[in-house]
């Protein structure tokens, strides 16, 4: 059997809340003030009992030129927006850019359903073009069973 360890990797532009949603899986507090991610951050998370490795990436422009590098190797890609109308035309750009010199299968994460005003993550998914979509809010803790059920289910229906 192979054994490689699968990894997952959160795409997406900055301040979407990647980080903040892997905090939620991990089960860590999420933090209220900005911290933004400088370059490449990786944790290990036990998903169906098997150890994956979470790869984060700075959302920042200057770190754009490494995602190619960065989705190599992935097992899953997991856009992440901010279920706002302007983000969610950015996150199609981030997309349509992707999705075709990959192999690697996609989803998206509408984040920041608590906001008032955000897109429905079935909004949002006829605007990515059909991409599997889920809701999710990164600052609610009672959310973490149901990040961890959503990597989950989708790392091993490839
Ligand atoms: N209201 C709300 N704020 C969030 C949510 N997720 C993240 N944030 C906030 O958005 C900001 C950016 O989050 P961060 O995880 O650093 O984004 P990243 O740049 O994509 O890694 C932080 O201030 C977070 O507290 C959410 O679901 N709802
Ligand atoms: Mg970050």
């Amino acid at each position: 059997m192979l054994t490689t360890k699968k990894k997952i990797c959160l795409i997406g532009e900055q301040s979407v809340g990647k980080s903040s949603l892997l905090s939620l899986l991990q089960g860590r507090e999420v933090k209220k003030e900005r911290v933004p991610t400088v370059g490449l951050e990786v944790e290990d998370s036990l998903l169906n009992g098997q150890k994956c490795s979470v790869w984060d990436l700075g959302g920042q422009n200057r770190f754009k030129f490494m995602w190619q590098d960065f989705l190599r190797g992935a097992g899953l890609a997991v856009i992440v927006c901010d279920s706002t109308e302007k983000n969610v035309e950015q996150t199609k750009e981030i997309y349509d850019r992707f999705e075709r010199s990959l192999g690697t299968k996609i989803i998206a994460i509408a984040n920041k359903q608590d906001l008032p005003g955000a897109l429905s993550a079935k909004e949002i998914q006829k605007k990515l073009g059909g991409i599997k979509t889920y809701g999710m809010s990164a600052i609610r803790p009672e959310l973490q069973q149901r990040m961890r059920e959503i990597l989950e289910y989708e790392i091993n229906t490839n």
